[in-house]
């Protein structure tokens, strides 16, 4: 395991800057527990959403951290940045392109010491992200383990990030990609809208990451910090 910024978050809450979230809501998510809060959205990301969300988060002392999707969105002033890098696409732009054009432009002010890339697995083929990515989501197994090694041993990416945004992924596929995993540690997204599934996923995954359900059922989503929790502690009292 890499001794990152990141490298300690068991469950992290992702907020989408384009969707309306209440002070109280907001509040709630950040005094939860949860290890960290990333900003992030497939669409609609602008500088302005994306300041607006961050100063709010900046009340609570929650580490924060921003996925730089879109050059608009990129602003100084989180804990770390997360680099997205598609790995099932076969579409330049979203593997290289759009990341060597923000470094054109950003390169110089970039935080080096407190940003990482993301080897992205997307999965879900009706996801925003897969749509816009055209990501192969049609992986079989062997595929699937091919392209976790492509993140991990030869590209050594940090993090490799299993994205089944809006339903809930193959935990037996995700326990064994984390099994093959040597460097980078393993994020999952997707469909978490309960205890149970935060469970299964913080059994399965490095991280545990929860979107949707937040701007959908707040309670559920504040019920998968204690789950988490609940993992590790049983780890630790188990050995
Ligand atoms: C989205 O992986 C995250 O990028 C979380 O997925 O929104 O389905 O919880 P959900």
């Amino acid at each position: 395991m890499n001794g990152a910024w990141y490298s300690g978050w068991r469950h992290v809450f992702k907020l989408d800057p384009e969707r309306e979230l209440s002070d109280e809501a907001l509040e709630a998510i950040c005094m939860s527990g949860t290890d960290a809060i990333i900003v992030g959205g497939s669409s609609g990301v602008t500088f302005e959403n994306t300041v607006d969300l961050m100063s709010r988060i900046r009340r609570y002392e929650v580490d924060c951290a921003l996925e730089v999707s879109t050059m608009e969105g990129a602003v100084p002033g989180f804990d770390g940045y997360f680099v997205p890098i598609v790995l099932n696409t076969d579409r330049a732009e979203w593997i290289n392109g759009r990341q060597t054009e923000g470094l054109k432009e950003y390169g110089t002010f970039v935080p080096w010491e407190s940003t990482a890339a993301q080897g992205y697995i997307i999965l879900n083929a009706e996801a925003t992200a897969a749509k816009l990515t055209g990501a192969d989501t049609g992986l079989d197994e062997e595929g699937l383990i091919a392209h976790v090694r492509m993140a991990d041993r030869l590209m050594r990416l940090p993090v490799v990030y299993l994205e089944y945004s809006g339903s809930y992924g193959d935990m037996r596929l995700v326990k064994r990609a984390r099994s093959v995993i040597e460097g980078a540690r393993l994020f999952y997204g997707g469909g978490i809208d309960n205890g149970v599934k935060a469970r299964e996923a913080a059994i399965a995954a490095h991280t545990v990451i929860v979107g949707n359900v937040v701007y959908s059922d707040l309670e559920a989503a504040l019920s998968t910090v204690e789950a988490v929790r609940e993992v590790d502690l049983a780890a630790n009292f188990e050995g």
